[in-house]
C-alpha cells in the first residue's frame, strides 16, 4: 500500500513538472513566469526580511522590492544562488547597509533597483565586481553630504534624485566616465560646478530641475555647458537667469547650429517633446532644420516679446502720461476761453433782451443800462426808476418766463 502510494505521488510530481514545465520551481512566496526572455521571480510586498526566498540559480530576474530587506551581507546573494541574476530589484526595502563584497559573483547582473531604501553611504568599490552593471538607482535614499563616489566606469545610467544631496564635490564622477543619463533632480543643491561634469564625456541627459538653485553665474554657466554638450536638460532659473542681449546672441546661435544634428536639447520641455517625437520617427533632413527653425523661432520670438514687454509697458504709459496731460491742459486752457466767450455772449442776450423789455416802459433812457459785473446803482436810482429794477429775478426766469413775465409789467 504505502510503496503504492509513494509510486503514484512520484508520478504526480513527474505529470506536475511535465505540465507546469518552468514555473515548478517558484517559491511558495513569489510569482514566476518569464519577463523580456528571463526566469522572473516576483516576491514583492511579502514582509521579506532576507533574499532567502528559496528562489532557484535558475532566476534571472528577482523582484525583492517592497519588503523589509535591511542588510546585504558581504556574498550572501552568490551564496543563496543567485549568481545569473541580471535583474533585481530591491527597491522599498530598509536596507542600511551593504557590504562591499555583497554583489560578489553576480557577473551578469545588468539592471539593480536599490531606490526608496534607507542608504546613507556606499562604499565606493561595492559595484566593481559587478561588471556588466548598466543601470542602477539609487533615488530616495538619504545620502546628503556622503554621496556615494562609485567606481563603476561601465555604468551608463544613474539616478541619485531625491537623495537629499546638498553638495556634490567636482570628482564625484571620476569613476563613473560612461555614464549616458544622470538623474540628480529633486535634490538639495545650489550649485553645481561645471568641471564635476567635465569627466562626464557620454553624457546625454542630465536631471537637475527641483533643486533650490541659487542662480547665479554658476547655474548659469552649467546650462551654457549642457546647451554646447548638446546634453539634455530641463531648463532650471528660466526667470532669473535672463541673458543679456549681447549674450543671448553667444548663447543660442550655437543652439541654432547644433539643433540641426541634435534637437533634443531645448529650454523648452513642450518643444522638446515634439521634436523628440518627430525625431524618433526619423523624417528627412530638410524637414528636421524646418522643424528646428520654427521653435526656434517660437523661443526667440517669446524671449524678446518677454524682454521688450516691461520697457513697452513703460513707454506706452509715459506716452498716455503725456498725452493725458496735454488733454488736461488743452480742456482747461479752451474752457477759460470758452468760459469768457459764453458769459460775454450770454451777458450781452440779456442785455439786449432786458432792453427789448424796458423799451416798453423807459424809451428814453438808455444809457443807464449797465453790464451784469457793475456795482449795484445806488439806492436813489432804484427808488427812482422802479421799473427798471423792479424783478431782478426776471433776468434769471428770462429764457422760460419772457412772456408772462412781460404781462406782469404791463
Ligand atoms: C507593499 O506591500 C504591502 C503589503 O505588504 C501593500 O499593502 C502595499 O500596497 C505595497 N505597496 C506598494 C507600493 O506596492
Ligand atoms: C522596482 O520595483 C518598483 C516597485 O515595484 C518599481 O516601481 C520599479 O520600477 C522597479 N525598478 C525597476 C528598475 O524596474
Ligand atoms: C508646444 C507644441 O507644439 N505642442 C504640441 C506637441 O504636439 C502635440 C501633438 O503631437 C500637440 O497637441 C501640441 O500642441
Amino acid at each position: 500500500m504505502t510503496r503504492e502510494a509513494i509510486g503514484t505521488w512520484l508520478i504526480v510530481l513527474v505529470l506536475y513538472e511535465v505540465a507546469f514545465g518552468v514555473s515548478g520551481w517558484c517559491p511558495s512566496l513569489c510569482e514566476c513566469g518569464t519577463w523580456y526572455n528571463l526566469q522572473h521571480a516576483s516576491c514583492t510586498g511579502r514582509h521579506l526580511y532576507s533574499i532567502h526566498t528559496g528562489a532557484p540559480s535558475i532566476v534571472q530576474a528577482l523582484d525583492l522590492s517592497n519588503n523589509s530587506i535591511s542588510i546585504l551581507n558581504n556574498y550572501e546573494l552568490a551564496e543563496a544562488g543567485l549568481t545569473r541574476l541580471k535583474y533585481l530589484n530591491l527597491s522599498v526595502n530598509a536596507i542600511s547597509e551593504i557590504g562591499l563584497n555583497a554583489f560578489n559573483g553576480l557577473s551578469e547582473l545588468t539592471v539593480l533597483d536599490l531606490s526608496q531604501n534607507h542608504l546613507y553611504y556606499l562604499l565606493p568599490d561595492i559595484f566593481m565586481p559587478v561588471k556588466k552593471l548598466r543601470i542602477l538607482r539609487l533615488s530616495k535614499n538619504n545620502f546628503n553630504s556622503h554621496v556615494p563616489r562609485l567606481e563603476c566606469p561601465w555604468l551608463t545610467d544613474l539616478t541619485l534624485d531625491s537623495c537629499q544631496i546638498s553638495h556634490i564635490p567636482t570628482d564625484m564622477f571620476i569613476g563613473l566616465s560612461h555614464l549616458r543619463t544622470l538623474d540628480l533632480s529633486n535634490n538639495l543643491m545650489i550649485q553645481l560646478d561645471t568641471v564635476t561634469l567635465e569627466t562626464l564625456q557620454f553624457l546625454r541627459r542630465l536631471s537637475i530641475e527641483g533643486n533650490p538653485w541659487s542662480c547665479d553665474k554658476l547655474t548659469y554657466d552649467l546650462q551654457i555647458y549642457l546647451i554646447r554638450k548638446n546634453i539634455q536638460y530641463h531648463a532650471v532659473c528660466a526667470k532669473n537667469v535672463e541673458p543679456k542681449k549681447f549674450e543671448k546672441m553667444i548663447i543660442y546661435n550655437p543652439r541654432i547650429k547644433y539643433e540641426k544634428n541634435r534637437p533634443l536639447i531645448n529650454l523648452n520641455p513642450n518643444i522638446k517633446k515634439n521634436v523628440t517625437k518627430k525625431h524618433s520617427i526619423s523624417i528627412p533632413v530638410h524637414k528636421d532644420t524646418i522643424a528646428c527653425v520654427t521653435t526656434t523661432d517660437e523661443t526667440n520670438l517669446r524671449k524678446t516679446l518677454n524682454s521688450i514687454s516691461p520697457y513697452w509697458f513703460l513707454i506706452v504709459g509715459f506716452l498716455l502720461g503725456i498725452a493725458s496731460g496735454m488733454l488736461i491742459c488743452y480742456v482747461w486752457i479752451t474752457r477759460k476761453i470758452c468760459r469768457c466767450s459764453r458769459q460775454t455772449d450770454n451777458d450781452a442776450q440779456r442785455v439786449s433782451l432786458l432792453q427789448n423789455l424796458w423799451q416798453f416802459e423807459d424809451p428814453l433812457n438808455d444809457t443807464a443800462i449797465s453790464c451784469p459785473d457793475t456795482p449795484p446803482p445806488p439806492y436813489r436810482e432804484v427808488m427812482l426808476r422802479p421799473g427798471r429794477y423792479r424783478n431782478i429775478s426776471i433776468t434769471t426766469n428770462l429764457n422760460n418766463n419772457i412772456a408772462t413775465n412781460s404781462t406782469e409789467y404791463t
